[in-house]
């Protein structure tokens, strides 16, 4: 594997990720999260024991490696402690071994409040965010209101800017969402207890990265979420608040894209996406149970089952180009074991005047898309247990070479999961 590697979610999240920089990761120094919080659900399956994680990079259960918070993550305090006690329960020491950016937004009360109540006004015209707070607290970066990591150091200049966003945030809940207003002193009672949590981790992320580089140690930077949840290039505005394309790890960590030797899409055998927004190939029938309950798609942090539907080569082609992937890993493909026929969607026509739409993202109109079918023989067995491609059924290596055919540009899928746990991989080049 090349040295610095960039692990990204070409669909709408939950493709596998979390299993595929846990298994890279023997081979690195550092792992990076540099976007989104704890919305994402990083599920690794270490010898038949599951263990999910949100904020902290799947890298954290190798011991060798030191795992990074970017500037770009949004860290609720509490959700962090919950993770760092899940830790230390299974003897997994994080003794420098974690290092956060003092740039972090954190993410508060106030700001969970407001995603909920927000949420369940729009009813069925939601977002189906995970009501964690993330889009708030991003939106309070943007506003240059947010509290950060190393305003916990300045008491004084806490309290007054905690004391503005408090007002600030209470306004709208009790007027507008006539709800309870957030209490101040029990938050300030919170973060003032939050200065030793920090205090031994915080770093100057670009510099320690930027150093990495120049001493050639390997780097991998963990995207959250998937490239079609991106804010500026995603299914708007079903998004999360985040930019989880390619750009996100330069803003987010203080990397530069020079340094990154292989961008590795994970791409999910099928599709599937939690929370509302378009979804062209979205299955509505027993085949949407099917894979459901094969793939045991549901939310891994909020528990919501996810909807799913057959694999989208439309997408998959663009977020390919969108950012500049050098090869693709294949994932959950085991699911797909029992099927006699597997589609994947090829182009898109018009649902009402059969008119071929070549371009999804230049249409706009989601709702009129119907996706026109590949269609091609499942390969009938399991392959647990295989570890070596060529002894894959032959039905599996033609869908393989089918993807790849499709997307073409010699980008190839350098590796397969069959399954959760490590061994579980298949590395074909
Ligand atoms: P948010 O909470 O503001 O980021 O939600 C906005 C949209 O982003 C989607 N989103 C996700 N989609 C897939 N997986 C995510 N992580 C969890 C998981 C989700 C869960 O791994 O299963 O447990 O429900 C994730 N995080 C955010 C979200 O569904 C909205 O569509
Ligand atoms: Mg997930």
């Amino acid at each position: 594997m090349n040295r610095n590697i960039v692990i990204l979610g070409m669909q709408w999240g939950d493709e596998g990720k979390g299993k595929i920089v846990d298994f890279l990761t023997s081979h690195a120094n550092y792992v990076v999260r540099y976007q989104g919080g704890h919305n994402a659900g990083h599920t690794l399956v270490i010898n038949n024991k599951q263990i999910i994680l949100h904020l902290i990079p799947s890298g954290i259960l190798h011991d060798h490696v030191i795992c990074i918070l970017g500037n770009g993550v949004v860290i609720s305090p509490s959700n962090l402690l919950q993770e760092m006690d899940m830790l230390s329960e299974l003897n997994i020491s994080l003794e420098n071994r974690l290092f956060i950016s003092h740039n972090c937004t954190l993410v508060l009360p106030y700001h969970e409040k407001i995603d909920i109540l927000r949420e369940d006004m729009l009813k069925n015209k939601c977002i189906g965010t995970t009501r964690k707070g993330i889009g708030p607290a991003y939106e309070d970066k943007v506003s240059r209101r947010s509290l950060r990591i190393c305003d916990l150091y300045n008491t004084s200049l806490l309290k007054y800017k905690l004391k503005n966003i408090i007002n600030y945030y209470n306004f709208q809940i009790v007027n507008y969402y006539k709800s309870d207003p957030v209490d101040y002193n029990i938050i300030l009672e919170d973060l003032l207890k939050l200065k030793e949590l920090f205090k031994n981790k915080i770093r100057d992320i670009p510099l320690i990265l930027n150093q990495a580089y120049d001493n050639n140690k390997k780097i991998i930077f963990e995207g959250a979420q998937g490239a079609l949840l991106d804010l500026d290039h995603g299914t708007f505005p079903y998004v999360t608040s985040s930019n989880s394309t390619i750009g996100g790890i330069f803003t987010g960590s203080g990397a530069c894209f020079n340094q990154i030797h292989n961008i590795l899409g994970i791409v999910k055998a099928y599709c599937t996406r939690v929370g509302s927004g378009p979804f062209p190939t979205e299955l509505k029938d027993e085949m949407d149970e099917y894979l459901c309950q094969q793939g045991q798609e549901f939310g891994s942090t909020t528990g919501r089952r996810r909807r799913t539907g057959w694999l989208d080569l439309v997408l998959l082609s663009r977020m390919v180009m969108l950012n500049s992937v050098s090869s693709l890993c294949l994932t959950k493909i085991d699911v797909l074991d029992e099927l006699s026929e597997i589609k994947v969607c090829i182009a898109y026509k018009n649902k009402n005047t059969d008119q071929v739409i070549s371009n999804p993202f230049e249409y706009l109109n989601w709702e009129e898309l119907k996706p026109v079918y590949k269609n091609l023989p499942g390969w009938k067995t399991s392959i647990k247990g295989i570890t070596v491609f060529s002894d894959l059924p032959d039905a599996l290596k033609n869908y393989i070479s089918y993807i790849e055919n499709y997307i073409g540009n010699n980008i190839k899928i350098d590796m397969l999961s069959i399954g959760p746990e490590r061994i579980e991989t298949i590395i074909i080049r």
